[in-house]
């Protein structure tokens, strides 16, 4: 690759470079004696082996079987030589956002959304699932579903778990899926003001980010607020709409609609936030039913009254977490709902969407019946299925849905998560108190939405009143010192928006401390970013040039973009080892083909090890395509 540059370089290819080739162009030439791409990727599988994935520790790994990676036993070798049939991206090329809301609003069949590139796993198993076991079936989405509306494959946690825990480019991952998916609307979530962070950003970052997305192949946005505050994603729908992408602007269900004792969230306050979202800009409204809480009653009416008060078309997004989110769906779609939301059955039910297949065989022969068909979905289903084996390790002990979701109205995102965290603080016996402790907390902080991050600290604060025994009262209690989680105190300044109706005051200044709340939304008050001297400083973290992605990166993450720039100078580019590999490395005697570039494949094999010698180094003894290749690692520890 170095010689190629070289001799690739125009100032090369057309004879002006003279002997002050090296002068003016330094950069083809500061390569730094660093190993070649296969050694490192031998040391990660090295690292892997003796030191284990840190990502495993406390987990079992394991034990896969199934259809993996390999889609040649699903779809037969010749489908890839389909051709590709126009799907929803091309109408929306040929029609505009705008003609293809109104196209979305007058057409009958339900239109179908598969998050299982996106909620689903995050909602299943922590967000983990590689690039690497998305890739195989994206050509095959592109030829054997061109009717879904679109694939939901980014944003949300996906993005800082790509770097943070994957040690992939999410960037990445959305250029090799839209090479591969040309003809799918591909939709991403996006936190408004706090894009896909957990804190609301200055305006000129949300703007960036949205135009980096919006240039690399996002066609849809769904933009929400935790809050439900319209103001505060005035800033990022602008940005869709100038990007010239679809903009989803949701609303974010909470409560119950038919309890009059909760008055709070009623068809009216939906309603008079769905005409916000119209007057902002919005082509497409969607009802985030992040906990999975709204009953087939609630979305019917409110499915009816969004068409009804506004032109828009609605978008149904909802998790299984009560076993009972199949009814709503089907709710939705009597009551004249555009689309709705699903995963491939192997990636549906509990606290991710609930299953497409099964929405699609009950609605098979009806008037609305959507453009895919059972016998299209199931080689998906079958696919995933044996990719989800190998992220066992990260699913939480989750056997059924569970009706207690209308106690404590955690976002099936959240669910597992905060079991975890309660089981990593000693906590987990006290579950129901923590269930409770979490309805409880809504109740302080005065009703509100809970949804990343408000949802994040909902739960910090709830796991915090049981390690500490506190009750509501002691909470509230004005002689009573307590230290509040950091998160708490930055919820009550403001610092992730306010809700319409503020805060409870009495708590927000125990909070505060006296300190004021921000009065405006965060934005209209962070000073904008300097990108100059941001590029600046991540190219100085990450020790080489970047590019607007990367900046992209740094503006959301700066310290997880640094470590992941770091181990990408160390190790390459991982993503493309095979899964069992990247978290498990190899046992002696295994051997595997990595795809390390469009046609290159190195066929790696671990002959054998030494235990550590006194030094603490370990002998690996690989053999790469073929030829000996010994690597040392230092044992940790
Ligand atoms: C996210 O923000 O990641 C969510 O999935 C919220 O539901
Ligand atoms: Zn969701």
């Amino acid at each position: 690759a170095f010689l190629e540059n070289i001799v690739g370089h125009p100032a090369f290819r057309d004879g002006s470079c003279t002997t002050r080739f090296i002068d003016d162009t330094p950069e083809l030439f500061a390569t730094t004696p660093r190993q070649d791409r296969a050694t490192r990727m031998l040391e990660f599988i090295g690292e892997v082996v003796v030191n284990g994935n840190p990502e495993m520790k406390g987990r079992q790994p394991a034990t896969a079987h199934g259809v993996h990676g390999d889609t040649s036993l699903i779809w037969p070798a010749s489908s890839l030589g389909k051709a590709i049939p126009a799907g929803s991206r091309d109408r929306l090329r040929e029609l505009g956002p705008q003609g293809f809301a109104a196209w979305m609003r007058a057409q009958q069949a339900v239109l179908l959304t598969d998050t299982t590139l996106r909620d689903a796993h995050q909602s299943l198993f922590a967000t983990r699932m590689r690039s690497a076991d998305m890739l195989p079936a994206a050509p095959h989405y592109a030829r054997e579903l061109a009717g879904l509306l679109s694939l939901e494959c980014w944003g949300g946690a996906t993005f800082d778990v790509a770097m943070r825990f994957l040690k992939e480019d999410p960037w990445q991952r959305l250029a090799q899926l839209r090479e591969r998916v040309p003809n799918i609307l591909f939709q991403m979530l996006l936190r408004a003001s706090n894009a896909v962070g957990y804190t609301n950003y200055p305006d000129n970052v949300v703007r960036f980010f949205v135009q980096r997305a919006a240039a690399e192949g996002i066609d849809l946005f769904r933009v929400f607020d935790s809050l439900n505050n319209a103001d505060n994603m005035r800033v990022a729908m602008d940005a869709v709409n100038e990007s010239g992408a679809l903009c989803e602007a949701a609303l974010c269900y909470t409560g119950d609609l038919f309890d009059a004792r909760r008055d709070k969230y009623s068809l009216k306050y939906y309603v008079d936030l769905a005409k916000q979202f119209e007057r902002a800009g919005a082509h497409i409204l969607g009802i985030k039913d992040m906990a999975g809480i709204c009953r087939p009653r609630a979305v019917s009416a409110l499915v009816k009254a969004l068409r009804e008060e506004t032109g828009l078309p609605v978008h149904f997004h909802t998790h299984d977490t009560s076993g009972a989110s199949a009814a709503s769906v089907l709710a939705a779609v009597d009551a004249g709902v555009d689309a709705v939301d699903g995963a491939m059955d192997a990636m549906s039910g509990l606290t991710s969407q609930p299953s497409l297949g099964a929405i699609v065989a009950a609605l098979e022969g009806s008037e609305r019946a959507p453009a895919v068909t059972l016998d299209q979905l199931r080689p998906f289903s079958h696919y995933w299925e044996g990719v989800r084996r190998h992220y066992a390790p990260f699913e939480a002990d989750m056997r059924a849905g569970t009706a207690d979701v209308y106690r404590h109205e955690m976002p099936g995102g959240q669910y597992t998560n905060l079991r975890e965290q309660a089981r990593a603080m000693g906590l987990a016996h006290r579950w129901d108190a923590i269930a409770q402790a979490y309805a409880d907390v809504n109740m302080l902080f005065g009703d509100i939405v809970k949804v990343t991050p408000t949802s994040k600290v909902v739960g910090d604060m709830a796991i915090f009143m049981v390690a500490n025994e506190l009750t509501p009262a002691d909470v509230l209690d004005p002689a009573r010192e307590i230290a509040f989680p950091e998160s708490v105190v930055q919820l009550m300044r403001g610092e992730l928006g306010l809700p319409p109706d503020g805060f409870p005051t009495e708590l927000q200044r125990k909070v505060l401390k006296g300190r004021p709340p921000l009065s405006e939304r965060p934005g209209a008050v962070l000073p904008p970013a300097d990108l100059d001297a941001a590029r600046a400083a991540a190219q100085e973290a990450a020790g080489r040039e970047i590019g607007d992605n990367d900046l992209a990166s740094w503006l959301m993450y700066p310290k997880v973009f640094a470590d992941f720039a770091r181990h990408q100078r160390r190790y390459g580019d991982v993503s493309v080892l095979p899964t069992p590999v990247f978290f498990n490395g190899l046992a002696e005697r295994d051997e595997i083909d990595v795809p390390i570039d469009a046609g290159k494949t190195l066929a790696v094999r671990l002959v054998g090890r030494t235990e550590a010698d006194d030094d603490g180094m370990v002998k690996l003894f690989f053999e790469l395509n073929g030829q000996p290749r010994p690597i040392r690692i230092a044992q940790a520890g």
